[in-house]
């Protein structure tokens, strides 16, 4: 999850990583063919050699997984599920994206199958998404000392001068508007609270940078501007076209992103006081309905319901494609997972866990983490035993677990934000030293990764819960150095192919069960029984995950949220 659902601190999204990364891959394999053709090239090429790779030399004996429950979990129960969110996407237009019918069936599928297999108490959560969709093309027009210019909008960032910014609200400017160019690149009030002329009831214009997007919107709407106009910041030649970003479900402005020769040259216009300079933009928007999007949760009926240990995955995929591997994999191994732990229980060998298990499917998570955003602001107000904060010991965090091009990668505790409550700390690296001590003993290469909290885990985290997981990884190129290292531990060609990008169907609409490295999932699946058993079996699991003690924060202690509310690229349809 470097790689996974990360917009940079500055504002970078995925998408231009992802871009940056193509480029390198085609320049490297110097391929001058259509750049969907690469990638579906590319995926098969590294399905194809891995493999074949693995059956002429991976070695044949199975190593004890070290865990009951890892042992009787069958990789082709997970796939069967996988498979049937396959079925569901090519039923419903070719993805599983909130707000669709394919993502009702995977809800539908999930519930259904939990109450055939399980005894797990099921429940349901809806909560409202704000959809976005524009009416017709945006506006921006500007004046310079009466002199008007209209501004390209395309759809084609590379043409475009400007382009729209999801979850904008609407505007219809009649006359031309002035602009306040805010100092700085607007993420602390002060360069709000300095601007001049003062923001209120003018357009701002401000530069990528620094914090998240969604900040910027956050004090354009507080200093009551009239909208907000983003302008990449042309530092490097990537960074010059406007970007197709989304402010978050909470954004209160008007909001176009610009190139950066549009913005600066609008910024120039507007700080010299001999020239007259204002903007007229239309952004016309069609009326959607707030859509209900739902979390499910399955809790085993035994174990103590104040020590929960709460199993994630999520159940959306982008609306690009089928999200097979992004996030049906997490959501199929969170449910292979649940149908194992229930079969177990129900015989008299294996005996019934301390601790309630509750694994849950997070809806929304591709737009911004809503579903388990939603759980844990609910949980903090929550009365009833068993559904508060305070009951939960720690997230463990499944999402991407078979990439074609995989890394086993372990969330490392060691990269938590800096404001990360300090008893979430010690739990949180014991899990990462758990993980990676299985890999070794399975004689299975690992890699760390990012765990800044960028997907379902980060509200648990921020919030001082213990989290985890693991990850195959997403955009990110695999280095000639992993490659061999992963070679010499799996047998020569297992390692993958370097310079390729570990999951190339990333968001696209390849990403279908072609798209799966069942080898790796496997792995993935056992750790991840593994580790519940692991923990699940400990006498002491809240002294051994809070060494120091654990408390909850109460909700005036929160302080602002700081984890990336758009932690994933998201475009709905163009109506
Ligand atoms: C999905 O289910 C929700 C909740 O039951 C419902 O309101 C919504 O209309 C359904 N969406 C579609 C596309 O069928
Ligand atoms: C993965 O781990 C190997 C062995 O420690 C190391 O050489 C390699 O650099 C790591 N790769 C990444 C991307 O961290
Ligand atoms: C799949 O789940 C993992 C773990 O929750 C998460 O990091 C990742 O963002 C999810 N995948 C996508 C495409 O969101
Ligand atoms: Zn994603």
């Amino acid at each position: 999850m470097t790689s996974h659902g990360k917009i940079h601190p500055d504002g970078t999204s995925n998408e231009l990583k992802t871009d940056r990364s193509m480029k390198l891959i085609l320049v490297t394999l110097g391929v001058g063919i259509l750049l969907t053709i690469s990638i579906l090239g590319l995926a098969i090429a590294i399905l194809v050699k891995v493999n074949t790779n693995k059956s002429s030399t991976i070695t044949t004996t199975p190593k004890p997984l070290d865990s009951i429950l890892a042992e009787s979990i069958r990789i082709d129960d997970v796939m069967d599920h996988l498979n049937a969110f396959q079925r569901i996407a090519t039923s419903s237009n070719g993805n599983r994206a909130v707000t669709t019918i394919g993502y009702n069936h995977t809800l539908n599928y999930i519930t259904d199958t939990l109450a055939a297999n399980t005894n797990f108490h099921v429940s349901k959560a809806f909560f409202p998404v704000r959809q976005f969709a524009m009416a017709s093309d945006p506006i921006l027009i500007s004046s310079i000392n009466g002199v008007t210019k209209t501004y390209t909008f395309s759809k084609d960032l590379s043409v475009a001068d400007f382009t729209y910014i999801e979850l904008s609200t609407r505007a219809n400017f009649m006359a031309f508007v002035g602009i306040s160019v805010i100092p700085n690149v607007g993420c602390s009030d002060a360069d709000w609270k300095n601007a001049n002329p003062p923001v209120a009831g003018r357009v701002a214009l401000v530069k990528r940078g620094v914090c998240a997007f969604s900040d910027k919107g956050v004090l354009a709407a507080q200093n009551n501007a009239a909208a907000i106009l983003i302008y990449n910041d042309g530092v490097t030649p990537d960074r010059v076209q406007p970007m197709a970003i989304n402010l978050g479900q909470e954004n209160a402005v008007p909001a176009l992103f610009l190139s950066f020769p549009v913005g600066q040259a609008l910024a120039a216009a507007a700080q010299d006081s001999s020239t007259n300079t204002g903007v007229q933009l239309v952004i016309n928007l069609v009326d959607l309905p707030l859509s209900p999007v739902g979390n499910i949760c399955a809790d085993t009926p035994t174990g103590d319901a104040t020590q929960t240990i709460v199993i994630g995955s999520h159940s959306d995929s982008v609306p690009a494609g089928p999200g097979i591997n992004d996030n049906g994999s997490g959501s199929a191994a969170n449910l292979g997972l649940a149908i194992a732990l229930a079969k177990l229980f129900q015989t008299s060998t294996y005996p019934q866990y301390k601790y309630r298990v509750r694994f849950c499917w997070w809806g929304a998570e591709e737009i911004g983490l809503l579903g388990s955003d939603f759980h844990v602001k609910q949980a903090k107000i929550a009365t009833d035993v068993g559904e508060r904060l305070q009951d939960y010991l720690i997230n463990l965090n499944y999402d991407m677990l078979g990439s074609p091009n995989y890394i086993f990668g372990i969330y490392d505790g060691h990269t938590a934000a800096s404001n990360t409550p300090a008893q979430a700390l010690p739990g949180s690296n014991k899990i990462t030293s758990l993980f990676r001590d299985w890999f070794i003993s399975q004689k299975l290469p690992w890699n760390h990764t990012d765990f800044s909290g960028r997907s379902d885990y980060g509200p648990f985290l921020f919030e001082g819960i213990v989290a985890g997981g693991l990850f195959t990884g997403a955009d990110e190129v695999k280095d000639q150095q992993t490659r061999d290292y992963m070679d010499q531990m799996l047998g020569q060609g297992m390692g993958g192919i370097a310079g390729a990008i570990q999951d190339p169907c990333y968001h696209q609409a390849c990403d279908s069960i072609q798209n799966i490295n069942v080898f790796a999932y496997e792995k993935m699946v056992q750790a991840a029984a593994f580790m519940l058993e692991n923990l699940a079996r400990r006498d002491d699991l809240s002294g051994f995950l809070y060494p120091n003690g654990k408390s909850t924060r109460s909700n005036s202690q929160s302080p602002q949220r700081k984890y990336n509310s758009i932690n994933e690229y998201f475009r709905l349809p163009y109506l």
